[in-house]
């Protein structure tokens, strides 16, 4: 530990504990904008926690982004977290802010969790709009980095294989995809879009990297869904705006709460 960010996150995890009526939790989900309306699918809710109600929390700045924690049980019993929202790096509040829920979640004695994301499609060619791909790596073009000081964390399998099969066998025509994430909060340029395709990339967003990154410090293991709500920038001549993604959310959350239902009690 090289900060108090650590002990920030213990603290909340009590008063999580305490305000949700149990000491553990199976899994946490963190519901990326897009995938809030999934929520539903996942069980009945046990209670719901405002993020402000909990230390080191904030309220999400954007739109759509939900703003507390579901306590769910699931079908077969199994209890989980569901983070309606997530805070994003460009909102200025620094990158401990961004993975507090992960270190949260891991401190309250989750052992997975499941990271989604709304992003876009550097493969237009082989992706649709409305599309779930799993996350298989990730490019992390964001500059920052939730581990300070001498903590060398092997990122081999951030995102855990045996998960990834998991999935598939639910939804064998799933694809896999490299992540590329940036600051944000602007979208790309299209110079920027060709070079993300020949990095290697198959979806880029403002999110998931850090949480991910603070999720394998904390031993955890990591599923990570990206939705795909738009082309990246020039690939469609369109121009992006966030009230598609809300909507291609909202069109998909049958689908994707189907999946992630089916995901949580197998995994
Ligand atoms: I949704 O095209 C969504 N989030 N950086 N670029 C970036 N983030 C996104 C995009 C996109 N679409």
């Amino acid at each position: 530990m090289t900060n108090n960010a650590y002990a920030l996150a213990a603290e909340a995890a009590t008063a999580l504990r305490a305000a949700a009526g149990l000491d553990t939790f199976h899994v946490a989900l963190v519901m990326g904008s897009g995938w809030v309306p999934a929520a539903d699918a996942i069980g009945e809710t046990v209670k719901e926690i405002p993020f402000t109600d909990l230390p080191g929390f904030r309220a999400p700045a954007v739109a759509g982004h939900g703003g507390k924690i579901r306590v769910v049980r699931t079908p077969a019993g199994r209890h989980a977290l569901i983070f309606l929202g997530r805070t994003h790096l460009y909102e200025g509040l620094g990158v401990d802010a961004v993975v507090h829920g992960v270190r949260t979640a891991a401190a309250a004695g989750v052992r997975t969790v499941v990271l989604t994301n709304a992003a876009g499609g550097l493969r237009p060619e082989t992706q649709n709009v409305g599309d779930p791909v799993l996350i298989s790596d990730h490019i992390n073009l964001t500059g920052a980095n939730p581990i300070t000081g001498t903590t060398f964390i092997d990122l081999t399998e951030v995102y855990s294989r045996r998960l990834r099969a998991l999935v598939r066998e639910i939804d064998p025509t799933l694809a896999e995809g490299v992540y590329v994430a940036f600051r944000g909060p602007t979208y790309e340029t299209p110079a920027e879009i060709r070079m993300l395709r020949t990095l290697g990339g198959d979806m880029v967003g403002m999110s998931t990297v850090l949480e991910a990154i603070a999720a394998r410090e904390a031993g955890l293991e990591v599923l990570g869904v990206s939705l795909v709500t738009n082309p990246g920038a020039g690939l469609s001549g369109e121009p992006l705006n966030h009230e598609e993604v809300l909507e291609v959310g909202r069109a998909t959350a049958t689908r994707m709460g189907d999946l992630l239902a089916k995901a949580v009690d197998r995994l």
